[in-house]
């Protein structure tokens, strides 16, 4: 607290005639009240508009309702709200005046009085300099209370009709629980939203809140899961519903009750969390408990405030029962009997066009895909957009509504999103109907998150008819979806390289894990999405998707929270909900910054992360079923291919050209529905050209692709060696039985040692490894398990593929590359890594020791360990 606060007051109000004063050579009349017999001082009429004539959810005053109403200007323009107590003296908010602990200087302000519209007709205003500004020294945050100042004019206000102080209430006086009292302002209309030209003061009625009541709404975890502990001084006054609500701007400004004839200021805007949202009612100063403060400051002004007594005493006993009742009020939004039948569920019909499915999100306004309107034949934005306000878009009379359980709906008005044409992010534009509609159990509207909403990892969600989409298939089932982590969801559908949004920033995408939308074959065209999560019984939509690209498609959606400001400003009324539940599970605790590994031109691919509380631990690993009940490893390389061993696919000797079924997603402790499983034919088996000798890869093309997601994607190839740095496993199964996948550590030996140790019966291109761990945890061989290697921060990558009958000798992709390349297109080769594969090594010839040791590997392996652990570095 500035150490200039304490400093005397110099008061200096000048009266030449009793009973008035005099301003720029104008007299103004003030009526001297009567001295009470305690000494206090009334010596102005107060609280009472001539008779005659934002705030949240509030509308535009008449003139001259609130004459003591000021507006507080600070370079240039309105910073708070005040409220003429005398004609010298203004009341408001401390935490306007101080910031960082520092009083701003009072010559920096001006108030301005009378006004009613800041950018019309100013009849009757006036403005006045601050000679001082008071703030109770204990006051240091406006959550920690005494969020109170006094203001001395540098000269009287001239009052009028429209100037003219209100009452303060005294110590004693007591405002009633459920009292309808009014709060005036020009600030913000809802959370970041100014109140726009011609900033008519608004008015807002808000009933007093008692401060068990109060603090009962405050203590239930809210946005940011945070809770409030009201102190005394503090008041509440607003709506367990919320909607009807003071916010930024209207700081400092009045709450006044009236009582006998007279206004009262009850409480000066303070704070609240946010704006209009439910069960956070605004936080007010109250006034009562300042009187002596009040008085003890202006003593020596005259006229000064005046304190008349309170006329209607609120019922005898405990003004404030202990016992209140705390009734938490309840989203209003997104409540269906059951998913699937959307109450909010919408259809536009604009002739020409096929229907487009929309989204209730008030009792008058439709969210919709603006792509919809968009004629198909110019196949590309923009949006024919009016060219005059008065000319509509197209004719809106032939539009209709169809919403559930009701006759057809007419449209008023269409407000496409400005970059709705641009970015496939901001499809969306409102339609408005011409009637408000009755919102019921059958016809409701859907919630929307705010911009600071997120939903969890692991949510549970719902696809929902969007656009012009074809209608869903029968299975409610493949509707269903759940919420990836945010390092799935970056990593397989954003950019390579890119930092990991941690919990609590806005995600760029939102994906969901769901059944494939693939059924016998056909896909679901052109269908787009909404997504619909739920959080404690709400469905909120939480993100669109209209992003096609055949029946692969990324399922990837735009989140709905960055439009909530646009939304909640062209609607004026859509239900925009705080997140209900914090739980972000494993995700949250993740500290470190994450990064995406490399992609390939063709996507992500290798990727798994450290932990996965959900999700396949090894994507790619494919279960290859042959005919004659045969199982072997297969590796997914790309979306419609899988590589595997020769010798596994195809016996020696057999000429029929066996039945291959593929499964992906199955592998590991998968908390996915079971649908998240994916199963292929193969229609071709492909084998390189090679002299002589059998090719030891065969690649299996299926029947058709396989959309990337966290329980199917391909693998990583990087022609050569083995990357610096790396960590190798061998992955496969224990036993080919229950086929649960095991990864036992290997290293791989340089060239030269692979080769002494197998001196004369190996192929070009096959590594060795030698096991880091115990013999315990091999994998089954029959089945020709991969050799993996990963780099630190980077994908994984595939190696080799064991050789028949063998656990340490891999045959080697590199050979191959060229191969797979050709054959699938889409593999995903990592750019060479620019590093040697293998440190180079001084000489051809082999050790000792090795030579005959290729019949015992295990013998010989012993006595390179020290040798292939250098190798892995
Ligand atoms: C503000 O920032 C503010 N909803 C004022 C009042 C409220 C919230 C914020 C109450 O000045």
């Amino acid at each position: 607290m500035s150490p200039h606060l304490f400093l005397p007051l110099v008061m200096m109000v000048v009266s030449p005639i009793p009973g008035t004063f005099q301003d720029s050579g104008k007299v103004a009349l003030v009526q001297a009240a009567v001295s009470s017999t305690q000494g206090e001082f009334e010596d102005v009429d107060c609280g009472r508009p001539e008779p005659s004539s934002r705030i949240v959810g509030g509308s535009d005053a008449h003139p001259g309702t609130w004459p003591w109403q000021v507006s507080l200007h600070h370079g240039g323009g309105h910073i708070c709200g005040g409220s003429l107590i005398a004609p010298s003296w203004v009341l408001s908010a401390a935490h306007c005046f101080v910031t960082n602990g520092t009083l701003e200087p009072a010559e920096e302000w001006s108030v301005l009085l009378g006004v009613h519209s800041q950018d019309g007709p100013m009849d009757g205003a006036h403005l006045r300099s601050v000679a001082a500004i008071l703030v109770p020294d204990n006051y240091s945050r406006v959550e920690l209370g005494a969020d109170v100042a006094l203001l001395r004019l540098g000269s009287p206000a001239r009052l009028s009709p429209s100037v003219r102080p209100v009452c303060l209430p005294r110590a004693s006086h007591r405002f009633a629980h459920g009292t309808a009292c009014w709060a005036t302002g020009w600030g913000d209309v809802q959370e970041a939203d100014p109140l726009p030209l011609p900033w008519v003061l608004q008015e807002v009625e808000l009933r007093l809140l008692g401060e068990a009541a109060c603090q009962c709404l405050y203590s239930r975890p809210g946005p940011f899961n945070l809770t409030f502990q009201l102190l005394p001084g503090m008041l509440c006054a607003g709506y367990p519903e919320g909607r009807r609500d003071t916010c930024q701007g209207d700081s400092g400004g009045p709450l006044v009750c009236e009582d006998g004839g007279r206004w009262f200021q009850a409480g000066i805007t303070s704070f609240g969390f946010g704006c209009g949202r439910r069960n956070r009612p605004g936080v007010f100063t109250a006034v009562a408990p300042y009187e002596s403060w009040i008085r003890e400051h202006v003593m020596e002004s005259e006229p000064g405030p005046a304190f008349p007594s309170q006329i209607q005493k609120p019922q005898s006993g405990p003004w404030e029962p202990r016992e209140e009742n705390c009734t938490f009020a309840q989203p209003e939004c997104g409540k269906a009997s059951r998913p699937g039948l959307w109450p909010w569920e919408v259809q536009v019909m604009v002739p020409g066009f096929r229907p487009c499915y929309g989204a209730l999100v008030s009792d008058s306004w439709v969210l919709a895909p603006a792509s919809c309107f968009v004629d198909a034949c110019a196949e590309r934005y923009p949006i024919q957009q009016p060219r005059t306000s008065d000319s509509p878009p197209r004719d809106l009379e032939a539009w209709r509504v169809l919403l559930p359980s009701r006759p057809e709906d007419r449209v008023a008005r269409f407000v496409p999103h400005e970059n709705a044409s641009k970015d496939s992010a901001s499809d969306l534009a409102l339609l408005q109907l011409r009637t408000r509609v009755n919102l019921t159990a059958a016809l409701s509207a859907v919630c929307l998150p705010h911009p600071e909403h997120f939903f969890l990892p692991g949510s549970r969600c719902r696809l929902a008819r969007w656009g012009r989409g074809e209608p869903a298939p029968g299975s409610s089932a493949q509707l269903e979806a759940q919420l990836m982590n945010s390092w799935w969801c970056h990593c397989l559908y954003g950019r390579q390289g890119a930092s990991v949004p941690p919990p609590g920033e806005p995600p760029h995408l939102l994906c969901p894990a769901y059944l494939e939308e693939e059924e016998a074959g056909r896909c679901w065209k052109d269908s787009v999405w909404s997504l619909l999560c739920r959080e404690e019984g709400t469905w909120f939509m939480a993100g669109y998707r209209t992003l096609s690209n055949g029946c692969l498609r990324p399922r990837a959606f735009s989140p709905l929270q960055t439009h909530g400001p646009w939304i909640s400003h062209v609607t004026q009324g859509a239900y925009l909900e705080d997140q209900l539940t914090w739980d972000w599970g494993p995700e949250g605790e993740e500290t470190e910054e994450q990064i995406c590994p490399p992609h390939t031109e063709h996507g992500a691919c290798g990727l798994r992360p450290k932990a996965t509380p959900a999700g396949v631990l090894w994507p790619w690993l494919t279960e290859v079923h042959v005919t004659g009940n045969r199982v072997c490893t297969g590796i997914l390389v790309a979306p419609g291919w899988v590589l595997a061993a020769t010798h596994c696919i195809l016996r020696l000797g057999s000429t029929t050209v066996p039945y291959i079924e593929v499964y992906l997603g199955r592998a590991g402790a998968s908390s996915l529905p079971q649908g998240h499983q994916v199963s292929r034919s193969v229609i071709s088996i492909r084998l390189p050209r090679h002299l002589g000798l059998r090719p030891p890869l065969v690649l299996l093309e299926l029947n058709s692709r396989v959309e990337p997601s966290p329980s199917a994607l391909p693998i990583c190839l990087q022609p050569g060696g083995v990357p610096p740095g790396a960590s190798c496993w061998v992955l496969g199964w224990k036993d080919p039985q229950d086929r649960v996948p095991v990864a036992t550590a290997v290293s791989i030996l340089t060239p030269r040692l692979c080769h002494c140790l197998y001196q004369g019966i190996l192929t070009p291109g096959t590594f060795c490894v030698l096991y880091t761990e115990g013999q315990e945890d091999k994998c089954e061989v029959t089945s020709a398990p991969p050799l993996l290697c990963q780099t630190e921060g980077g994908p994984w990558v595939l190696m080799g593929l064991a050789v028949r009958g063998s656990q340490e000798l891999f045959a080697a992709i590199g050979p191959e590359a060229a191969w797979i390349s050709q054959t699938v297109g889409e593999a995903h080769f990592l750019l060479p890594s620019g590093f040697p594969y293998w440190p180079p090594e001084d000489s051809d010839l082999c050790p000792q020791d090795l030579a005959g040791a290729a019949s015992s590997p295990e013998v010989a392996a012993l006595l390179l360990l020290p040798l292939a652990l250098l190798i892995q570095g």
